[in-house]
């Protein structure tokens, strides 16, 4: 009988943010490793997400694809892990949520490739300029200890993921509010079980050939 609640992801992708977000669930899970050129692009694969990326989680045999949408998803799912604020009080677990699913990916991406929206461009372009969004991404992250608040959520390893991925890979410029958070935010168990989970998966160097 198939798992209730299966990851399916690769070691290299933005898998490991919906990683963390299981482990810090607690939930049992089942991990399937895609392979980019080959499982990822094919059936069954496909039928669970048409986009042919990872990650995606099937739980109780819904869907869930997109990073940010696992991380609220579960959070719903597994109430009893206190991942998400009481629903009063979400304005700014929403709102943070969103804002670096949309702006702040869409304004690394777009820096990372090259492309930057001219003045007029910016008006409609969501994220307006990449110094507007990453200076407002560093107010946000500074207001409190957590992005919604004076407590870890959901949305910490959604914006975490984003915070310490850009800042490692040079998509975020490395300034001291950044690291205070990743370093508030990566010293959790659950995200240090999780990148253990998926070091061990990744594959081995190649041995160097003698010449
Ligand atoms: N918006 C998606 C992005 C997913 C995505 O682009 N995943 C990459 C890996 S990080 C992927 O699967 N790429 C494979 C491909 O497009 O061939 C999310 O947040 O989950």
């Amino acid at each position: 009988m198939a798992a209730d609640l299966i990851l399916y992801t690769n070691p290299m992708s933005r898998g490991r943010i919906a990683r963390w977000m299981l482990e810090e669930t607690g939930a049992d899970y089942e991990t399937v490793v895609l392979d980019y050129a080959s499982t990822m692009k094919q059936e069954p694969y496909l039928s669970i997400n048409p986009m042919g990326k990872v990650p995606a989680i099937v739980h109780n045999g819904h869907v869930v694809t997109e990073c940010a949408a696992i991380c609220a998803y579960l959070a719903d799912a597994f109430p009893d892990a206190g991942l998400a604020p009481p629903i009063t009080d979400r304005a700014d677990y929403y709102r943070w949520l969103f804002y670096a699913a949309g702006p702040v990916e869409q304004a690394v991406t777009n820096k990372s490739m090259n492309f930057a929206p001219t003045e007029q461009q910016q008006r409609s372009a969501g994220y307006g300029n990449y110094d507007l969004a990453v200076d407002t991404l560093e107010k946000a992250v500074s207001a409190h200890p957590y992005i919604a608040g004076n407590s870890f959520t959901a949305a910490d390893v959604y914006v975490g993921s984003q915070v310490v991925w850009g800042v490692q890979f040079g998509t975020l410029p490395k300034r001291d509010t950044f690291a205070a958070y990743a370093e508030r935010i990566t010293t959790r168990d659950a995200y240090k079980r999780a990148n253990d989970k998926d070091n061990a998966l990744m594959p081995a160097p190649e041995p160097e050939r003698a010449e």
